[in-house]
């Protein structure tokens, strides 16, 4: 039978949630430690450990059929794949930083300066955009140490809480792209390829609507019932249960996480009682 073939990070910040995200998905993958390839004995795909600066390579060529990388190693290989999904984890952003005693006048202040970076592409598009010359000294590590040194007047670095920056005297000035995780494809994919990543891209969405949503339950005064009930979306209505004491009723209803916490407070306003939340594994809609 053939299988998906999919490439994720080996080791580093993407591992984890590239792995969970398949477990998520209820695809167990055999001992995953120190190897180069695995396979899953309750879904049809092979997993490639990789250096994600690999990943859109082996996706472009084939050799995988999909890949979890970053939309800034993505963008800055240059590869021709298909981005079939956000995947809201690795979030950060490429930004430029200069020396904190330093003042920014936007992109001009770049003009005929050393910038040390990992992502030249990326940064030479932001020059151009700008009409800004500066030279682009290509470095693949530690780039915030680089102004200290006095290799670079300034840096463009990958940033998520900004510490590495402050702690090598850098300001962050400038965002030149916001990247996260997304799922990328291979362009000319078999259809049963294409059919087993259908199969994975219900699940993934499945996962991820379960995070942004929260199951509730209340109790409400049967008097109150239907202005409750009009503060709940629900999947599809809200669940009314009777409840052992007479003139109440148990409600049952999916909240998301953006109108959460207004919902909580009027749903309570307007006399529900014993609010209980609770994550919710999967949603399939
Ligand atoms: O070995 P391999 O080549 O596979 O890994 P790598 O070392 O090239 O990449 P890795 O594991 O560091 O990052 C993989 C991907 O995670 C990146 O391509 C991004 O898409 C994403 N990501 C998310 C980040 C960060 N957040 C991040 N903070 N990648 C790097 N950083 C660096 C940042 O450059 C800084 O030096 O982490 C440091 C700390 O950041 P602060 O701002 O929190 O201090
Ligand atoms: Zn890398």
């Amino acid at each position: 039978m053939s299988k998906l073939r999919i490439a994720i990070q080996k080791s580093g910040r993407l591992y984890e949630d590239s792995v969970t995200l398949l477990r998520e998905c209820g695809i167990e993958l055999r001992n995953v430690k120190d190897r180069l390839r695995t396979e899953s004995d309750n879904f049809p795909i092979e997993v490639f450990f990789l250096r994600d600066d690999d990943i859109p390579q082996y996706v472009e060529d084939g050799v995988a059929d999909i890949g979890i990388v970053g939309e800034n190693v993505l963008i800055e290989k240059e590869k021709t794949v298909v981005v079939v999904e956000k995947l809201g984890f690795g979030k950060c952003r490429l930004s430029v930083a200069i020396p904190r005693s330093e003042e920014w006048q936007g992109a001009a202040s770049l003009a005929g300066r050393r910038i040390a970076t990992s992502y030249p592409v990326l940064v030479g598009q932001y020059l151009e955009h700008n009409g800004i010359r500066a030279e682009i000294h290509e470095i693949s590590g530690s780039v915030e140490i680089a102004p200290g040194i006095g290799l670079a007047d300034v840096v463009a670095d990958l940033v998520s809480s900004g510490g590495t920056l402050f702690m090598n005297g850098l300001k962050e000035v400038e965002t030149i792209l916001q990247s996260q995780a997304v799922l990328v494809r291979n362009e000319r994919l078999q259809p049963e390829q294409l059919q087993l990543l259908e199969r994975l891209l219900f699940r993934i969405q499945a996962v991820k609507k379960a995070k942004r949503n929260k199951y509730v339950l209340m109790n409400a005064p049967n008097d109150r019932l239907q202005e409750i009930i009009a503060l709940l979306p629900g999947m599809r209505s809200p669940t009314v249960l009777p409840l052992a004491e007479s003139g109440w009723s148990s409600v049952h209803s999916v909240l998301s996480e953006d109108e959460f916490w207004d919902r909580i407070e009027r749903l309570k306003a307007a006399g529900a009682e014993g609010i209980l939340v609770i994550p919710i594994e999967k949603m399939v809609m």
